[in-house]
């Protein structure tokens, strides 16, 4: 099930084959580049009829009606309301330290420099609702666009069978103050998104994960000149756990299978520093899957996961930076020499009681974070993920005078000669008076 690998004695290419992702699939990519391109060139009515072909439902209108939001919000069980609002205001506690700050510098006598963080306009909240609706997705989502103050936060997720939207998810918008919500998924909602179609607003930053066709209308779009921005390269979800011989096996087995379980394309990663830890780990989840619903997409994904057999914490952490993990989870005696030696990966949960569970949904860090590798580059989503900067400067007239100079000089050594010539004519007329400031 879960294959095992010595890394102290694999070549580089078992290493390296034992690391990389399993290959996504291929035909996403032309498909959702297909339909946004129609959607763009074709407006509403081939928003429709996608929506239509690939979902069964197709409107006159998306939007869900305020009065659904609101029942669906009065038939939600009260302690599944409760549980929604607690982990959302713990979101809340972790996320409103976050945000660009405005501030000021005198950089040269006379010159002010500032920079000032602006929210985008409109944020929309892809909320995916296929097998399992990530009402914890919306949440992650929405606090940190409205710590942010965008103005215009839009939901859109996939309808159910029966057309309009997961009832779990509407009365959680309702709960997290969102009002407007569409019923609509796919590649299709993305380029709905993107242009403006169909009702939907066009969006500034389209965030939030969905399948491989939504992923890649996201990346497509982006890449679109004039194309709104995405909030991170996606790809299915993955852990890695670091556990040594003192590490619970059932305790670390579900931490795997609660990653597997997302999706048949997940990965789930262990490494450990004997073959005892790996073989008792392989039973834990052999036998904890027997009670598993979603035991068949689990099985799937540890078919392409790995259990990796290494000497030394060094080499753990080595094996940690390589990957990236998206969540990595210490179980180890040593939890805090790797913590301080891993560099990439998107959240850590350390020790034994931190399972990935608790920051999935209710601990406060964003669980919507970097895959693929991508945590080499790229940090989960925050509030700064829904903001922008602008940059401010202010000279005055002896700050134009301080900084001729240098300006005219370099100005010279680029042969860029209009440049020098905007800075030495305010050189020269400094001191003239001459000059509405
Ligand atoms: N582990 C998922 C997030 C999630 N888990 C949502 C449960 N619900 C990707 O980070
Ligand atoms: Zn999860």
């Amino acid at each position: 099930m879960l294959d095992i690998l010595n890394w102290t004695d694999a070549s580089p290419e078992a290493r390296t084959r034992a690391l990389t992702r399993p290959a996504s699939s291929s035909s996403a990519g032309p498909a959702a580049r297909d339909i946004v391109d129609a959607i763009r060139d074709q407006g509403d009515e081939a928003v429709r009829a996608y929506a239509k072909r690939l979902d069964g439902y197709a409107p006159g209108d998306f939007r869900v009606p305020e009065g659904v939001l609101k029942a669906a919000r009065a038939a939600l069980d009260p302690r599944d309301a409760e549980a929604i609002k607690a982990a959302a205001d713990a979101v809340r506690r972790f996320h409103v330290q976050q945000g660009y700050r405005g501030y000021s510098v005198e950089t040269w006598p006379g010159v002010t420099a500032s920079r000032r963080a602006t929210p985008v306009d409109t944020a929309a909240l892809y909320v995916p609702a296929g097998s399992a609706p990530l009402v914890s997705s919306l949440i992650m989502l929405a606090i940190p666009a409205q710590l942010a103050g965008v103005p215009r936060i839009v939901v859109v997720a996939p309808p159910a069978g029966d057309g309009g939207v997961n009832p779990a998810l509407l009365a959680a918008a309702d709960l997290l103050g969102l009002d407007e919500v569409y019923a609509i998924g796919g590649a299709q909602a993305i380029a709905a998104l993107s242009f403006g179609a169909a009702g939907l607003p066009r969006a500034d930053k389209i965030f939030g994960p969905g399948n491989a066709y939504v992923a890649a209308a996201k990346a497509y779009v982006s890449s679109l000149p004039g194309g709104p921005a995405v909030d991170l390269p996606a790809g299915p979800s993955e852990v890695m756990v670091i556990a040594d011989e003192t590490a619970d096996p059932d305790l670390v087995a579900s931490d795997l299978l609660s990653q597997a379980e997302h999706d048949p394309s997940a990965q789930v990663m262990l490494v450990c520093f004997d073959a005892a830890t790996a073989d008792r780990v392989t039973a834990s989840v052999a036998k904890l899957l027997e009670d598993l619903p979603r035991a068949a997409i689990a099985r799937e994904a540890l078919a392409a996961s790995a259990i990796l057999v290494c000497d030394s914490v060094d080499d753990a952490i080595d094996i940690a930076n390589i990957y990236a993990p998206e969540h990595l989870i210490l179980q180890a005696e040593s939890a805090e020499r790797l913590l301080a030696g891993v560099r990439h990966a998107g959240s850590i949960f350390v020790g034994a009681w931190t399972p990935e569970a608790a920051g999935d949904y209710a601990a406060g860090p964003n669980h919507t974070l970097p895959t693929a590798g991508a945590a080499r580059a790229h940090g989960g989503v925050s509030v700064e993920s829904f903001q922008k900067t602008t940059t401010i400067l202010r000279a005055s007239e002896a700050g134009a005078v301080a900084l001729a100079p240098t300006v005219e000089r370099l100005a010279a050594l680029e042969q860029l000669d209009a440049h020098g010539l905007a800075m030495r004519l305010r050189r020269e007329r400094a001191n003239t008076g001459d000059v509405a400031p």
